[in-house]
């Protein structure tokens, strides 16, 4: 990869030199160390910045229109002047493709305006099935100063746990429909999110979108407390209807969570449980790397149909630690 000298790398992504974020981010991306190396001096570099970024998660089953939000609230906010970067999350699938290109096309407008940067989900394969460094784009996004931070959910499972680490607000999108449709999202998943959002309510839509509306919202009323009491709301990607109500209600909250302090308790939380993570992947990628053989040693056994316990893997691989 050709990189300009570190001084200029640095100016460039303050200004949202486009080719210079892809840069950066695939370097977090990388799974040579010396890359991630130099993504981390550049995120520490560019650190000291007074941070107003707000980081917002968006779930739903596939086909809610996930991508189509990003596209068309994406577009609302930037006419509000905002600096958007994009980002898509999954852990759990082999094949990305299809998601890739899907989101490529669905968020082609946004994706060409100025101070807009949409990284499409990297494909798991490339990086060894790990490549969860989202996270650590979302930081360097957050220093760069780019304001709103959109996470697509892009695999169904662990994925909304993921996110729900990531971002100061969780949006779940819904189809319109009645209680049957409704199945579709997990349990858990609905008590997680901050904001609900019956979505393609627009032509013959309209009226089971109101009708989800109103079943959301009494559901919400006997899970909820009362601050949370009015977080449904209906839009369409293609009418942008009601952006604003959602935007300004979206202010409101997140106001309110900076005053309450849980913003910040929440994102403080979240680079605890980052940090974990993080020595633990490094952990497992040193062992199996410097340990190969003893894995290999011990696979073999196992193949033979020998037993191993646990304090047999243990001693095996501490004593080859210490020797
Ligand atoms: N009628 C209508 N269709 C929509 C809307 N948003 C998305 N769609 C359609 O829903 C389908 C799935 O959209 P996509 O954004 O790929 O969903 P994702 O899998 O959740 O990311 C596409 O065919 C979109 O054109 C909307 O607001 N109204
Ligand atoms: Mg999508």
């Amino acid at each position: 990869m050709k990189l300009p000298p570190f001084d200029e790398f640095i100016d460039k992504l303050k200004h949202f030199d486009r080719k210079m974020l892809s840069k950066a981010f695939t370097l977090n991306e990388s799974t040579l160390e010396i890359h991630n190396d130099l993504f981390d001096s550049i995120l520490n570099a560019l650190k000291p910045v007074e941070d107003q970024s707000l980081v917002i998660g968006i779930t739903g089953i596939p086909g809610v229109g996930k991508s189509t939000f990003i596209e068309s609230f994406g577009s609302y906010l930037h006419q509000l002047g905002k600096k958007i970067a994009v980002f898509a999350i999954d852990p759990s699938s082999q094949n990305t493709q299809g998601s890739i290109l899907g989101d490529k096309t669905r968020m082609e407008q946004l994706s060409r305006l100025p101070n807009v940067f949409i990284r499409p989900s990297p494909s798991s394969n490339q990086l060894g099935g790990l490549g969860l460094n989202t996270h650590k784009n979302i930081a360097l996004a957050k220093a760069i100063g780019f304001d709103i931070i959109l996470v697509e959910t892009v695999g169904v499972g662990q994925s909304e746990t993921m996110v729900k680490e990531l971002c100061d607000l969780f949006l779940l999108l819904m189809m319109p429909g009645s209680g049957d449709e409704l199945q579709g999202v997990k349990k858990g998943i609905m008590e997680m999110a901050n904001l609900l959002i019956v979505h393609k309510a627009d032509g013959e839509l309209i009226e089971a979108a109101e009708k989800s509306k109103k079943e959301l919202e009494a559901a919400l009323h006997y899970t909820r407390d009362h601050s949370d009491e009015n977080a449904v709301f209906l839009y369409s990607s293609l009418t942008q209807k009601n952006a604003d109500a959602i935007w300004n209600w979206i202010e409101r909250w997140i106001l309110n969570r900076k005053k309450n302090l849980d913003f910040y308790k929440n994102r403080k939380k979240q680079d605890e449980f980052w940090f974990d993570y993080e020595w633990k992947q490094l952990l497992i990628k040193h062992i199996s790397e410097t340990h190969r053989d003893t894995l290999n040693d011990l696979q073999s056994e196992i193949t033979k149909g020998n037993f191993i316990s646990r304090k047999q893997i243990i001693e095996r691989i501490l004593y080859q630690s210490y020797l």
